[in-house]
């Protein structure tokens, strides 16, 4: 590594030991774009490497709030406005007990590349709260997300800051922000995105970031010479991403063998078809259910109980084409690649943020395997949503056909922008690279153009 790079990655760690995540993002992000400081002086000299890994400013808040017993609860609120160059900080809302600023600081740096990826103009950010939905009424999520937008409120604005959702954080969470927002401020404005599209929202935002993962998908083995028609296929998660993911793999004539939650994976050797995916989304969407219920009612399904705490996932062990992580980061360790490489798995598509070990990257790149990086492959979720401030924007609502096509042609757009500036700047395939330099140079570029902020 160069050392002025070494020297950004140093201050980094000594200036926040404490922050695994973020320090494991900066390290593939400088592990990148070293490769440009020779051939482009001006980073070195205007320290846009220096500026990029500090946030333009964090936001931390106490979220009181009353339970269905009247009992008053307390939780810890963020926003990380990480990056303005492009745009108005953009990026999700997550809702997790997991949720830190060190969660919250990787989601944002890997949000400002991948924003800039999409092509449109939007800057970076992300925020939550270590808020747990799990088992909580409707109404004490209600009470809960009202709380925290009578303060994140007045931080955000259609030109300014406009969250969305991420883990823990779907259509029900984005309507009651939104309607306490509308209910302070008295405006009708997208700030935010993932509404319902009777108020503002966007056909295909809910579809987009699983979709936009197989268009990339798609693209990135069509050059290959592969396709997805006929192949078997392991997602991991059953939230958002993950359904998505799954009915666009069946549409493209894949099979899908696993799904998982976070207290266990399912296994369907005869396949997840549409009617069993439409018990799933009923199941996580609607009762909230665990998807250990899907092996009790299909027998032919085996379901594993696993918690993240045994040293590998048992859905990375099950023999497939492609393999499709959308749950949440680290979850592929670098034993899990290893079974991937030795079931000869030709493709990881990253739908969740950062799901690959920073070891488990570099053996999965070794083995042979096609990896195409989240801030990349999940995209479309976020290019929906910059879709869906554009209609706010215009009062207007487009089809759900004009949305998705928009869609597919942003994914193909970016596979190429990767793939070349893979080509270009390191080596042919890798798009982790790929990804971090040509998202990099336009954030760059625009920090430069705007003078030392
Ligand atoms: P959801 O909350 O809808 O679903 C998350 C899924 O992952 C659930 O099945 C959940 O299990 C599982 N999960 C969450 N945390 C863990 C954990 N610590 N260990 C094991 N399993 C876990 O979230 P999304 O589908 O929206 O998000 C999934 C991933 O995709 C995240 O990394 C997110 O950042 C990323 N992403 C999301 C986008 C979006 O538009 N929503 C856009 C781009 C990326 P359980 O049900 O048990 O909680
Ligand atoms: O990680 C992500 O890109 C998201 N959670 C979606 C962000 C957005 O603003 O739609």
């Amino acid at each position: 590594m160069h050392d002025a790079t070494q020297r950004v990655m140093d201050r980094v760690i000594q200036l926040d030991p404490n922050q695994p995540e973020f320090i494991q993002a900066v390290t593939s992000f400088l592990g990148s774009v070293d490769k440009l400081v020779e051939d482009i002086p001006q980073i070195l000299y205007h320290k846009v490497l220096d500026r990029m890994v500090e946030p333009e400013r964090v936001i931390m808040f106490r979220i009181p709030w009353f339970d269905d017993d009247g009992l008053l609860q307390l939780n810890r609120g963020f926003r990380i406005q990480m990056n303005s160059a492009l745009g108005p900080y953009k990026g999700g809302m997550r809702l997790h007990p997991s949720v830190n600023l060190s969660i919250l600081k990787f989601l944002a740096f890997e949000q400002t590349f991948k924003n800039s990826l999409t092509g449109l103009s939007l800057g970076g950010g992300k925020g939550g709260s270590d808020f747990n939905p799990k088992g909580k009424s409707d109404g004490e999520v209600m009470r809960f997300c009202q709380s925290l937008m009578l303060e994140l409120g007045r931080h955000i604005g259609e030109d300014t800051d406009v969250p969305a959702g991420d883990i823990g954080v779907g259509g029900r969470e984005i309507g009651y922000m939104y309607g306490q927002y509308k209910r302070i401020h008295n405006k009708s404005v997208g700030i935010l995105t993932g509404k319902g599209p009777s108020f503002g929202g966007s056909y295909i935002r809910p579809e987009a970031t699983g979709y936009g993962l197989v268009y990339l998908s798609a693209a990135m083995l069509g050059a290959e010479g592969k396709s997805l028609d006929g192949k078997s296929c392991l997602i991991s998660g059953s939230g958002n991403v993950a359904q998505y993911t799954a009915e666009k793999l069946l549409k493209m004539g894949s099979k899908v063998l696993t799904m998982s939650d976070s207290s266990g994976v399912l296994i369907d050797p005869s396949g997840i078809d549409a009617d069993k995916l439409a018990y799933i989304k009923t199941l996580k969407n609607v009762r909230r259910g665990r998807i250990a219920e899907y092996a009790q009612k299909y027998k032919g399904a085996t379901y594993i109980p696993h918690n993240g705490s045994a040293s590998t996932n048992p859905i990375w062990e099950v023999k497939a084409d492609y393999a499709f992580p959308c749950a949440t980061q680290n979850e592929i360790n670098a034993e899990d690649a290893k079974n991937l490489v030795a079931n000869k798995i030709q493709l990881v598509g990253e739908g969740a943020n950062m799901p690959t070990t920073l070891q488990a990257e570099e053996i999965l790149m070794e083995g042979g395997v096609l990896l195409a990086p989240g801030k990349a492959s999940n995209a479309g979720g976020v290019a929906v949503s910059g879709l869906e401030m554009a209609q706010n924007s215009q009062r207007m609502q487009w089809s759900p056909e004009q949305v998705d096509a928009q869609l597919l042609t942003i994914m193909k757009n970016i596979y190429s922008n990767i793939s070349q500036a893979a080509d270009k700047y390191s080596t042919k395939n890798n798009f982790v690279d790929g990804a971090n330099i040509a998202g990099f140079l336009k954030v760059s570029d625009a920090m430069i153009a705007q003078g030392y902020v």
